[in-house]
């Protein structure tokens, strides 16, 4: 075990990362994960010397693949090599080098291999008005590849609000009956909505369930606790403008005050559980509030449609 820990911190070295940044990243996901800072190593030992290496197979649906690049574009400290050091993908069509038919051979291959034991990570919803007419990979429906993976999977894990809820595609007035794949499937599904999401929120859920043994708490959508417990305007920096005196003092009103914050121009936070204030995007730089965007609800089921027009107040 000595040994491999060592190869580890050597290979992350030889990526740029110092055993320092390293640990960074791991307190930073421990809290994340809702853990006390005593997990720490123990976290760090998750993919230092994995006990275990679960094979994942990645699907593909409807959706714009936000979600893959959210993981693998992550700068510092490479979520991505981090994540692929104690997972081992047996099969992403983003990422693997196999095409056509040859992909389609490795997919039942892997299914065949790891049948029961396997994490289905699936990214986009499944069409499944005139019998899944409306979404088709190398001849088969979305619905009959969903439907023949999903239920041989350990668990399914749906990472982005598209595979989660539907998204974008299960818009009005969704002419292809898109769904996100617990509904299409009628089954349970670990739900990591955003669109895209935090690859955090995705990492903490596999951290966890090599940790622990399984999967975080849910709420009942599905959506591990630990990211998405409480909305986003519960933890915005944003809502000190308007609740501490000093700012209050210092901008001369309450009204002054509250001209930074952003549900006039309508900000959704009051109504969105996500943790962006505390995870942030592109390693910790920002999240949309605080670039002066107005939450648009991304992680909430029918936010396209429920959450419309994006710029009028709730
Ligand atoms: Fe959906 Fe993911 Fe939005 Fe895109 O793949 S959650 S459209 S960011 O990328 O599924
Ligand atoms: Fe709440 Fe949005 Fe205002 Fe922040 S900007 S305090 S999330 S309404
Ligand atoms: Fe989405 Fe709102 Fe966060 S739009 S990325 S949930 S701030």
């Amino acid at each position: 075990m000595e040994k491999e820990t060592v190869n580890f911190y050597e290979k992350l070295e030889m990526k740029g990362v110092s055993r320092r940044g390293f640990m960074k990243y791991c307190t930073f996901l421990t809290a994340a994960m809702g853990l006390s800072a005593a997990y720490v190593p123990k976290v760090a030992e998750v993919f230092a010397a994995p006990a275990q290496r679960p094979p994942v197979i990645w699907l593909h649906f409807a959706e714009c693949t936000g979600c893959s690049e959210a993981l693998l574009r992550s700068a510092y400290p490479y979520p991505d090599d981090l994540v692929f050091e104690i997972l081992s993908v047996e099969y992403h069509e983003t990422i693997m080098a196999a095409a056509g038919t040859q992909a389609e051979e490795n997919l039942q291959e892997a299914l065949k291999k790891y049948n029961g034991k396997f994490i289905c990570v699936v990214e986009g919803a499944v069409a499944t008005a005139f019998d899944g007419a409306y979404g088709r990979i190398g001849g088969r429906t979305f619905l009959e590849i969903a439907k023949d993976v999903c239920p041989k999977a350990a668990a399914v894990v749906c990472i982005g609000t598209c595979s989660s809820f539907g998204g974008v595609q299960a818009a009005k007035p969704n002419p292809g009956g898109y769904k996100g794949v617990g509904d299409a499937l009628g089954m349970k599904t670990v739900n990591i909505p955003g669109c895209p999401p935090n690859p955090v929120n995705f990492v903490g859920t596999v951290v966890n369930y090599l940790l622990f043994g399984k999967l975080p708490t849910l709420d009942n959508l599905g959506r591990p606790l630990f990211a998405y417990g409480k909305t986003i305007h519960d933890q915005c920096p944003r809502r000190s403008h308007f609740e501490n005196e000093e700012f209050v003092t210092q901008f001369g009103s309450e009204e002054a005050a509250m001209g930074y914050c952003l549900y006039k121009v309508g900000c959704r936070g009051p109504e969105t559980y996500n943790n962006c204030p505390i995870a942030k995007f592109n390693d910790g730089t920002s999240w949309p509030v605080e670039a002066g965007h107005p939450c648009l609800g991304c992680s909430e089921p029918d936010f396209w449609d429920k959450m419309t027009p994006f710029y009028q107040e709730l």
